[in-house]
C-alpha cells in the first residue's frame, strides 16, 4: 500500500525524470525501442505508441524514428503488426519468434519480418502528442514535425480502414480481435469465457518451447493450458493466410474489446487534428469516431451491471468479468454522461479502489472477484499504461480532481518501486521486467504535465 498523502516533491521528480530518460536511452536499439531488453527484444506495436509519447520530451528524433520503423512494416492490407522482428535478434531469444509466425514477404519487406496480429491502434494519438510537443517549440520545429505527420497520415488512415473494415466481424461497427494478444491485455479474465471454447492442444507445447518461463516467474505468466490455446489460435490464423474473411465461422476467438475499440475511436479523433495539419478532410474521421463511439455505447454496455464488457462475437454474449478494459470508454468525449458516471462509480468502488482508498493506481482486474490474482499477468497487477489512459479519460470528462490523484499515485508508485512492467496491487512492489520502456515513457509525460500545480504541494 502506498501513502496517498505523500506528495511528489522536486527531488523525487528529478530522480524520476532522470531514471526514466535513462531507461529509454538504454532500451534504444538501432531504429526502435525494445519494451524490455531481456523479455521483449523486438519492437511491439502499442508499446511504440506509448514510448513515442515519452521520447517526445527527451529525444523527438527517436520518437518519430520509432513510429516510422513500425509503420515501415505495415502490411499492404493496412494492418500494423503487433511485433516487428529485429533481424539482429536470434530466433531463440523470443518465443513465438519469426519462424513460428511465418509471415509472408510484402513490398520491400522480407518474409518472417513480423507477426500477423495487431495491437490497439494508439499511434495516431501518439503522433499527435509528439507533434504538439514539437509545435510548442516554435515554427521551425512545427514544420519539421508536420513533415513527419504527413508521412504517417495515409498509413494511420490505412490502419483505421483495415480495423474498421475487414475486422468488423459482427457488422455492428466495432473491430474484433482474433487473439487475446491483440488486446494488449493478454491474459485478462475478460477473455476467459470466449477462451473456454478454444481447443487447448497440449501437444503444441511439446513441439514448441515456451521461452517466457525461462526469463520470468511462472506464477506471473499464463498457464500452460492458456498458452496452448494462444498457440492454437496463431496456428489457425496463420494457416488461413492471416485472412479475415468469415472469421466467425473459421476462427475460435472473435471478440470485441471495449478498450481496443475506445482507442480506435480516440485514434479517429486524433486524426481529425492531424488531418487539419496535413491539409486532409477531418470530417471523415469525426464521423468514424462518432460511429465507433455509438457502437461501443450500444453493444458493449451491460445495463444490468452498468459496466462495459468485452463481447464474444460468436455467441453474441458479454463476458461476465469486470476488468480494466471496461473503464476505457471514458476516453470517448462523446460518451453519454450517465455511462461516464457509471465508469467513474466502478473506478472508485472497492473493485478498482482508486488512490483515495489504496493510494495506488487501478488494478487490471476487479479486486473483489474470486479469481483476482495479485501476480499473474493482467489478472490483478497494476499497469501504468492503462492507468495513463484512464487518467486521460477522466480529464476528457472533467474529473480533474480524480485525474490528478491518479497522476500523483502513478508517479509515487514508479518513483518508489522503479520502472517495472507491472506492480503488485496490494504492496506496490515492482514485478515483471525491470527497466520497462512504457512505464518510463509515461512517467515523463506524467511529470511534464503542468496542468495542475502539483509541485506547489511538494513536501
Ligand atoms: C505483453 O505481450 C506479449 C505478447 O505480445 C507477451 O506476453 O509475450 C503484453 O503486456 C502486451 O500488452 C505488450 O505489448 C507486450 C510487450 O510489452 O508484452
Amino acid at each position: 500500500m502506498s501513502d496517498p498523502t505523500l506528495a511528489v516533491n522536486t527531488d523525487m521528480s528529478a530522480d524520476l525524470w532522470n531514471s526514466a530518460a535513462h531507461v529509454l536511452d538504454s532500451n534504444w536499439s538501432h531504429d526502435h525501442t525494445v519494451p524490455s531488453r531481456r523479455l521483449y527484444p523486438h519492437q511491439w506495436s502499442w508499446d511504440a505508441a506509448f514510448i513515442a509519447i515519452g521520447l517526445a520530451y527527451v529525444n523527438p528524433t527517436r520518437a518519430w524514428r520509432d513510429l516510422r520503423s513500425l509503420f515501415e512494416a505495415q502490411w499492404p492490407d493496412g494492418r500494423v503488426p503487433h511485433i516487428v522482428f529485429d533481424p539482429r535478434t536470434a530466433e531463440g531469444d523470443y518465443f513465438p519468434g519469426p519462424g513460428f509466425w511465418d509471415a509472408p514477404a510484402y513490398g520491400n519487406r522480407p518474409a518472417r519480418g513480423s507477426t500477423g496480429l495487431v495491437q490497439p491502434p494508439l499511434h495516431a494519438v501518439a503522433a499527435w502528442e509528439v507533434y504538439r510537443r514539437a509545435a510548442s517549440h516554435g515554427t521551425a520545429c512545427a514544420h519539421e514535425a508536420g513533415e513527419q505527420l504527413a508521412w504517417l497520415y495515409p498509413r494511420l488512415v490505412a490502419q483505421q480502414e483495415y480495423l474498421t473494415g475487414r475486422r468488423d466481424a459482427s457488422g455492428d461497427g466495432l473491430a474484433s480481435i482474433v487473439h487475446p494478444w491483440e488486446s494488449g491485455l493478454d491474459n485478462s479474465p475478460s477473455w476467459d469465457a470466449a477462451m473456454s471454447a478454444v481447443p487447448a492442444d497440449m501437444t503444441l507445447l511439446d513441439r514448441y518451447q515456451r521461452r517466457d518461463l525461462e526469463v520470468a516467474d511462472a506464477a506471473h505468466r499464463p498457464t500452460d493450458t492458456d498458452y496452448a490455446r494462444y498457440l492454437g489460435l496463431v496456428v489457425n490464423y496463420r494457416d488461413g493466410g492471416y485472412a479475415d474473411t468469415d472469421l466467425v465461422h473459421r476462427h475460435a476467438f472473435v471478440v470485441e474489446c471495449p478498450s481496443f475499440n475506445s482507442i480506435l475511436a480516440a485514434a479517429e479523433l486524433a486524426l481529425v487534428h492531424i488531418a487539419g495539419v496535413v491539409g486532409a478532410d477531418p470530417e471523415v474521421h469525426r464521423e468514424r469516431a462518432r460511429r465507433i463511439s455509438t457502437a461501443i455505447s450500444e453493444h458493449l454496455f451491460d445495463p444490468a451491471t452498468r459496466t462495459f464488457r468485452s463481447r464474444d462475437v460468436r455467441t453474441r454474449t458479454l463476458s461476465p468479468a469486470r476488468c480494466i478494459n471496461g473503464l476505457m470508454p471514458l476516453l470517448l468525449p462523446g460518451l453519454p454522461a450517465e455511462q461516464a458516471a457509471a465508469i467513474m462509480a466502478e473506478a472508485v468502488s472497492p473493485r478498482f479502489g482508486l488512490p483515495e482508498q489504496t493510494g495506488l493506481p487501478a488494478p487490471s482486474h476487479d479486486r473483489t472477484a474470486p479469481d483476482f490474482d495479485t501476480l499473474r499477468y493482467w489478472r490483478g497487477p497494476i499497469w501504468i499504461n492503462v492507468n495513463w489512459l484512464l487518467r486521460r479519460g477522466m480529464l476528457a470528462h472533467g474529473y480533474h480532481g480524480e485525474a490528478e490523484d491518479l497522476r500523483m499515485a502513478m508517479m509515487r508508485l514508479v518513483h518508489q518501486s522503479g520502472h517495472f512492467e507491472y506492480f503488485h496491487p496490494d504492496t506496490g512492489e515492482g514485478i515483471g521486467a525491470p527497466a520497462f520502456s512504457w512505464t518510463a515513457a509515461l512517467s515523463l509525460d506524467l511529470l511534464a504535465d503542468r496542468s495542475v500545480p502539483a509541485y506547489a504541494r511538494a513536501a
